[in-house]
């Protein structure tokens, strides 16, 4: 049957304008990121077939794309500093605003929050942004420290005697140093950014402090998975990843209750950034999955999805209820005034970090 299908096929493909026949976007996106819903209605409009690969920490991004041709049309990398530096060598491809007529959906002072690191945003849109801090298991952390203890604190993690207390429970820290260490260093009371040898012995400090008590140190799409297993009783980690483990923990009720804290610390505020590299293979693709991306219809199924925010407001009453009325997924202005922004630490300060890092993962 196939076999006498197939010769027709191929007289089929072969009709169609060359064009068509290749068209394919190859997107390079965090995990657990997008609707799986808008995909395929993409492809369904356009008829651009997508090929998507994920990746799950700033670090792996970054070290596929430094290696250059890394054939992808989409990457999605956070505003600072993994985005700020592929503006500044040149690696992305500046965008044709006319080809991107929703542009006008996306939220002007949103925008010109990162338009500092890219003048003009001529580089990128915003495409989903949250926060860095704890995803708990709230009755178990309860139950190891105390019905007193305060559930908005970095201390359940970064405080040895906490950390010993919960250790058995299951503790895991993201492997990722550049989303790590600026909490690190806020909850020491120093500036996140900091980047002097004082700042990075501070933070190894705080972290080999607690590392005896660490499970595990892996990246974000683990502990995503870990936190909604209950694996994991506390985990450092992104926003709405732990607010996907409650809603997925939820529906399996097995018991597992899992709470986001926002550290009252002041807690890192990221925006991750839809850009096109500059040797795209196939920048038009790009261009109009952008545009798709900015409708406020399927921006707000992607919010729903993924329970990170957006930059499209008039996404927001479209947003499923639940999410929409989320405090963790959309923080108040009084918790978004104690937030930092990330900076672009020094080349020479990212050796000290790397360094930093792997005595943390060895634990030595
Ligand atoms: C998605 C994590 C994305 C956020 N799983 C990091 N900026």
């Amino acid at each position: 049957m196939l076999r006498r299908l197939l010769p027709l096929l191929a007289l089929l493909l072969s009709a169609l304008p060359a064009a068509a026949q290749e068209r394919v976007l190859n997107v390079y996106n965090w995990s657990d990121y997008i609707d799986p819903y808008a995909v395929a209605r993409f492809t369904r409009e356009t008829g651009i077939r997508v090929r998507y690969d994920v990746y799950d920490s700033l670090e792996t991004l970054e070290g596929k794309l430094s290696a250059g041709r890394s054939g992808y049309d989409i990457v999605v990398p956070t505003s600072e500093p993994t985005f700020a530096r592929l503006v500044r060598a040149g690696a992305l491809r500046p965008l044709d605003r006319a080809a991107i007529p929703n542009w006008r959906n996306l939220d002007p002072v949103l925008m010109e929050r990162v338009a500092a690191i890219d003048p003009g945003n001529r580089h990128g849109a915003i495409y989903l942004w949250g926060t860095v801090g704890l995803g708990i298991r709230t009755d178990r952390v309860r139950a190891a420290l105390g019905p007193d203890v305060a559930l908005d604190s970095l201390d359940i993690l970064l405080k040895p005697e906490n950390a010993a207390r919960l250790a058995r429970c299951g503790i895991m820290v993201m492997d990722s140093p550049t989303d790590v260490l600026p909490s690190v260093l806020r909850w020491l009371g120093r500036d996140p950014n900091g980047s002097t040898a004082e700042d990075y012995r501070a933070a190894e400090q705080a972290l080999m402090g607690i590392r005896r008590h660490v499970r595990t140190i892996i990246a974000s799409g683990s502990i995503l998975d870990a936190l909604a297993t209950g694996e994991a009783c506390v985990a450092l980690t992104y926003s709405g990843d732990v607010i996907q483990a409650q809603a997925r923990a939820r529906e399996a009720s097995r018991g597992v209750e899992i709470g986001y804290v926002m550290p009252r610390e002041g807690a890192q505020l990221w925006f991750d950034m839809l850009a096109i590299p500059a040797d795209a293979p196939n920048p038009e693709a790009a261009q109009a999955f952008i545009d798709f991306l900015l409708r406020p219809d399927v921006m707000a199924g992607i919010t729903s999805h993924v329970r990170y925010p957006n930059a499209v407001p008039a996404s927001r009453p479209l947003v499923a209820e639940a999410v929409r009325s989320d405090p963790n997924v959309f923080p108040s202005a009084e918790a978004l005034s104690r937030t930092f922004v990330a900076g672009t630490p020094p080349r020479d300060a990212e050796r000290a970090r790397t360094r930093l890092w792997s005595r943390f993962k060895a634990g030595r």
